[in-house]
């Protein structure tokens, strides 16, 4: 299958490990450039960075959360703020206060003409060992993934910051990501819905990929 060729190199040319078939992740991850998603390959790419401080691209809502930042506790994706310099304070992030209960996205087929089949998203504070988990359109489960690198400081901190997805060609419902305790805060949701051929990222960051290319 040629898309999942073209996301097998780039996995491989970041040096990047995918955990289990058709899960990506947790990797470092400090900038969009790190994305392991593949938000170029003629389909439909949607990126959410909060940097205008509210949540709003189209077809995904949040089980719980808000966007905050920037403050000397916001964990944003480091080089929102303009620099990757390992502070993430000057940006945004989405947060919400109980990372054991976590925050689940979940993806609407009416607005997006069907569902994903690439999601992901970065996770950038909380504490303890980190679960994702993604779901299909039915609600059952498609993979899990889990990690162990929070770094235990509540402030702006990214070297802990990991990316975490999936790809499933049946259509992602949905994805959820918790932490065994204190606050959870992520960034970057991004996805990609097959369509027409031609890239038309929407979003935020919808410059800043461009400006990459
Ligand atoms: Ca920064
Ligand atoms: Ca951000
Ligand atoms: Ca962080
Ligand atoms: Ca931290």
């Amino acid at each position: 299958m040629k898309h999942g060729v073209v996301v097998g190199l780039l996995v491989a040319a970041c040096g990047m490990q995918v955990a289990s078939a058709g899960m990506f992740g947790p990797t470092a991850y400090l900038s969009l450039d790190d994305s392991p998603l593949d938000l170029f390959g003629g389909s439909l790419a949607y990126f959410e960075n909060f940097e205008d401080g509210v949540f709003n691209i189209p077809g995904v809502t949040a089980s719980t959360g808000s966007v905050i930042g920037p403050g000397s506790n916001t964990d944003s994706v480091d080089e929102d703020d303009g620099n990757i310099d390992g502070s993430g304070m000057a940006g945004h992030s989405f947060f919400s206060a109980s990372g054991s209960v976590g925050i689940q996205f979940y993806f609407d087929a009416d607005v997006l003409g069907q569902l994903p089949t690439q999601a992901g998203l970065v996770w950038t504070d909380g504490l303890g060992t980190i679960t994702f988990t993604a779901f299909d359109g039915d609600g059952n489960e498609i993979g899990t993934l889990t990690g162990d690198h929070a770094d235990g400081a509540f402030g702006d901190t990214t070297g802990e910051d990991r990316f975490y997805g999936v790809e499933f060609a049946a259509g992602i419902g949905s994805i959820f990501i918790s932490n065994e305790s204190g606050p959870i805060e992520v960034d970057h949701l991004q996805f990609v819905v097959p369509g027409p051929s031609g890239l038309a990222l929407l979003g935020l960051g919808g410059l800043a990929l461009r400006r990459r290319r």
